[in-house]
């Protein structure tokens, strides 16, 4: 304990000293060298809990440095896909063992570059650690089936083979996570790499192509090209060499990709937006349900595709039930978190920061009830950030837009129902279905919510957020097109299936087997 905290502290004492050396210069990872962006145009990212610290900083890149990276993922592919999948595997655990040398310190660059908290960013170095691990076991497993033949003497097998060249598109709200859950069943799997993460983080792209560098991972076989998506991101998806897209972002960009990815027969998995519910029955354990909503709604500030945007209560525990959260929710502190005392950090960005209190607008409007907060913090050292109160709404109809669209911000809204039915068409009632919660004591109730729940992830007793590594994570309706990421899902997505029918008779065939 007393090393973490040493190491943490370490971490801390060189974030200062970054601070004050200046910002980290950031290049492109492109055939195993580090070269700056050809488009001359300048990206920075900024602490969004202190705009004047600037983390890092890069010149973009451009079309020609995507079609390069192509390029030299197409010449590295050939060794790699004819590497050994055990061995593949090896390299992949020995970036693993870097990630967990380093864990402390990429968090609080995570903190400084993205928000969230230390603890959630310790959280998500470890999460993507795991899989990480996980798919690097993978790399003995990467099997397929024998079947008997119909004929003698003949073998029936599958292979699983790799795609080629693929492009992992990655949103700003888990930076290392999202991208490492991507990019590990990829290369285990024997394909070359174009990644491609949000602008908003480039500091902790760069340290993932690192840490595979560190691992040995074969020059051209993962590459980071960083710059504005209307730039590079057309050709990642169009272009022919591309054999998939994995991308996870918003719906309207995913919806995009997929059909892209459709015309032309590529593969693309899409992970995109939430409106998740949670329900609260009038039997549930009231505490539990009082920390799975706090954790699900204000944890990461709101901006997690799983978060819980919807809080469906019985009417019968309802007034109670507030009551008791609204007192919760005053007690989180809002602040830079790095600060230990902080129970939620700021938006990513101004953007973010203005779609959460446009939202908030839109719903006052709308005729929904503000409980608490709504407001932008601006005092004292907070007015250097992006902070905005944790929101509570109540009377939210199904009408409303706060009901219907993803804020991805801390804004939770109360919808009371009296029966099972309604509290299944509530949860319904949108064109998201990523995950879903229900807090109760009766385990018929629970699994009946579970049968008719239109979610692709469904926690009982547990809050909406998070998704383990053997395990399937991914959506259903608007929140998902494509295969499930992670677990065997997310492996094979990156694969091809090769039938093998072979004969060793060494006699013509005597069947009419056709
Ligand atoms: C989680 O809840 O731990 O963008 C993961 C997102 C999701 C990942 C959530 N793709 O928020």
């Amino acid at each position: 304990m007393a090393t973490l905290t040493k190491t943490v502290q370490k971490a801390k004492t060189a974030a200062k000293t970054q601070a004050k050396t200046g910002p980290l210069e950031l290049k492109q990872y492109i055939g195993g060298r580090w070269l700056d962006g050809s488009s001359g145009k300048e990206f920075v990212s900024t602490n969004p809990a202190d705009i004047r610290q600037t983390i890092g900083r890069l010149t973009g890149a451009d079309k020609s440095d995507a079609l390069k990276a192509i390029q030299a993922a197409e010449k590295a592919l050939p060794a790699w896909r004819a590497t050994p999948a055990p061995v593949r595997g090896r390299i992949l655990a020995r970036a693993v063992e870097i990630a967990r040398r380093r864990r402390d310190e990429l968090a609080v660059l995570m903190t400084r570059e993205e928000g969230k908290i230390l603890p959630e960013a310790k959280g998500e170095m470890d999460k993507g650690i795991t899989l990480m691990d996980w798919f690097a076991g993978e790399g003995l497993r990467l099997g397929g089936l024998t079947a008997p033949s119909e004929l003698p003497q003949n073998l029936l097998y599958t292979v699983r083979a790799p795609l080629g060249v693929v492009s992992i598109i990655t949103p700003w709200n888990f930076p290392w996570a999202i991208p490492v859950w991507k990019i590990s069943p990829a290369l285990v799997a024997g394909n070359a790499v174009i990644f491609k993460p949000a602008s908003l983080v480039p500091a902790m792209a760069v340290e993932i192509a690192r840490i595979f560098e560190e691992a040995g991972l074969p020059q051209g076989v993962l590459n980071l090209v960083m710059g504005s998506g209307s730039a590079i991101g057309d050709v990642l998806v169009e272009d022919p060499r591309i054999r998939a897209v994995s991308f996870t972002g918003s719906n309207e960009i995913g919806k995009r990709v997929h059909t892209l990815c459709g015309a032309r027969g590529a593969k693309a998995t899409c992970e995109m937006g939430g409106k998740n519910p949670c329900v609260v029955w009038e039997d549930a354990d009231l505490d539990l349900a009082l920390g799975g909503v706090l954790k699900g709604a204000f944890g990461s500030t709101g901006q997690r595709c799983t978060a819980t945007s919807r809080l469906i209560l019985h009417e019968k525990i309802a007034e109670p039930f507030i009551r008791t959260l609204i007192a919760e929710i005053k007690k989180i502190k809002v602040g830079d978190g790095l600060d230990s005392s902080v129970g939620m950090g700021p938006a990513v960005d101004g953007s973010q920061l203005q779609t959460d209190l446009d939202y908030i607008g839109v719903a006052k409007k709308e005729g929904a009830k503000l409980l608490w907060g709504g407001r932008r913090l601006e005092d004292g050292e907070l007015k250097h950030g992006y902070f905005i109160e944790p929101t509570l709404f109540d009377v939210v109809k199904p009408s409303m837009r706060i009901f219907k669209e993803e804020v991805f911000g801390p804004v939770l809204g109360v919808t009371r129902v009296r029966s099972f039915d309604e509290a299944v068409s509530a949860s319904n009632a949108v064109e998201f279905g990523l995950t879903s919660a229900v807090y109760t004591r009766d385990l018929s109730l629970a699994l009946r919510f579970v049968d008719w729940v239109e979610a692709g992830m469904v926690h009982v007793n547990s809050p909406t957020v998070g998704g383990e590594a053997q395990v399937p994570f991914g959506g259903v309706k608007g929140s998902g097109v494509g295969e499930r990421e992670m677990a065997k899902e997310g492996l094979h997505f990156f694969t091809e299936l090769k039938t093998v029918f072979l004969d060793y008779t060494g006699r013509r065939r005597q069947s009419n087997l056709y």
